[in-house]
């Protein structure tokens, strides 16, 4: 009898966004920071392999820097660990297209890279093996799906959530080629992954997109059958567990990616894949390289009683300026004032923080009035608070979920489609 052998350590990480800006402040410092640590813990931890669910990029067409980035750690990871596998799947931020062009030179690497879903399920299935290079598992890398990735019900057939059983359609496809390659290996373990947004998950508000369909088209657990030993989620940015299945997982995002997601850790997952039982989960927090300091610490306050606290504000230099302290400041006005901007970057002159936002509230909704001198600043807003505060001007009540918000969603993304010159129809929620 020989000992089995010991367990298939997997590293699952999401959402990157590599190439993203804060409010127009690069987070270059930040990614490159984690992608240290990242190459740290493959080792320190022995890590088999890497799974990357999605929105690698930040954008379809990411700027140079975070390209290299990328590849600069996939080669570093490689030489490192030249056993290691790495999976990276698209997601709805990412180019499928741009994030397979290498293929052709990172598949000799055992770097696989499934940007959209494919037409015969079997290409999408990858084999993980060990140190040893023994086959140990098979992932069904599968990608952001995007609407016309889908089948449809033929005419009268009685469904009811086409979304629902589009996915679950190219999902039983893909899991019955998966369960025949792992039957073929003698039982291997079956891992899944997907970038979608799920039932029963808390959404972080404002960076991550409600995709395919918005709101009320949460994707069932129950899609991810129960014979995956391991589904690695990407797309929501708080780490999280769905529908009360430890071994089906958000691993979030690396670092806040906007102010609204600072307030909870950031991890990367560790799961252990022996040839029987349970996967072993373990959260590996990734340490936090940049501050978010708020001024007031809680709600606005006076022009006078802000200026005061931020010229007295005492903050340590950072070891690059990527990397010093983000700030963002709310001032409660009775009148709009022109000179609050120039008033606040005075105060702050000198002082190693980066000023992300300024906000104003008024102390009536009528002092700020249609000719409020400080607007807010459009390139720092998500569009659904755009289309909130626009409402906000109009109704006493919130926009209505189901119908006015859904609809804005729905309009939304069917405006984020691919570039012109990319073939994908203009319908796709892609951004
Ligand atoms: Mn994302």
């Amino acid at each position: 009898m020989t000992a089995s052998p010991p367990p298939l350590r997997l590293l699952h990480t999401s959402d990157w966004h590599l190439g993203q800006e804060l409010h127009g402040l690069s987070r270059e410092g930040e990614h490159r920071a984690f992608l240290e640590w990242l190459l740290a813990t493959l080792d320190t931890e022995q890590v088999d392999a890497l799974l990357i669910t999605g929105d690698v990029f930040d954008s379809q067409n990411p700027p140079v820097a975070a390209q290299a980035l990328f590849y600069e750690f996939l080669a570093r990871a490689k030489r490192a660990r030249p056993d290691l596998d790495v999976v990276v799947i698209g997601g709805n931020h990412d180019s499928a297209a741009r994030l397979e062009a290498p293929n052709a030179l990172l598949r000799p690497l055992d770097v696989h890279v499934v940007g959209s879903l494919p037409k015969e399920p079997e290409r999408l299935l990858v084999p993980l093996t060990d140190r040893s290079g023994r086959l140990r598992a098979v992932v069904a890398a599968i990608p952001f799906l995007r609407l016309a990735d889908l089948p449809v019900p033929t005419p009268g057939e009685d469904v009811e959530d086409t979304l629902v059983w589009g996915v679950r359609t190219v999902h039983e496809r893909v899991f019955a080629a998966a369960r025949a390659r792992c039957a073929e290996f003698g039982g291997l373990p079956l891992i899944a992954t997907g970038h979608c947004y799920m039932v029963g998950t808390a959404l972080s508000e404002l960076s991550e997109r409600r995709i395919l369909g918005g709101n009320q088209h949460a994707l069932p657990v129950d899609l991810f059958p129960a014979d995956c030993t391991y589904v690695a989620l990407g797309h929501l940015h708080k780490p999280q567990a769905v529908g009360g299945r430890e071994t089906v997982r958000y691993a979030g995002s690396p670092f806040p990616l906007s102010v609204t997601e600072k307030d909870y850790p950031h991890q990367a997952v560790l799961v252990e894949i022996s040839a029987e039982g349970p996967a072993a989960v373990r959260a590996l927090p990734i340490p936090r390289t940049v501050d978010y300091l708020r001024v007031p610490r809680t709600g606005a306050a006076a022009p006078e009683p802000v200026l005061a606290e931020l010229r007295a504000l005492d903050v340590a230099e950072a070891p690059a300026r990527d990397l010093r302290p983000y700030l963002e400041v709310v001032v409660r006005l009775d009148r709009p004032s022109p000179s609050l901007r120039h008033e606040v970057e005075q105060a702050l002159e000198g002082k190693p923080v980066r000023l992300c936002r300024l906000a104003v509230e008024y102390a009536t909704p009528e002092a700020g009035g249609p000719a409020a001198a400080e607007t807010p600043d459009l390139a720092g807003l998500h569009p659904e608070e755009v289309f909130e505060r626009a409402w906000a001007r109009l109704y006493p009540d919130e926009p209505p979920e189901e119908t006015h918000l859904a609809a804005f969603r729905e309009l939304l993304e069917s405006l984020d489609g691919d570039a012109p010159a990319a073939s994908a129809p203009a319908t796709e929620p892609v951004a």
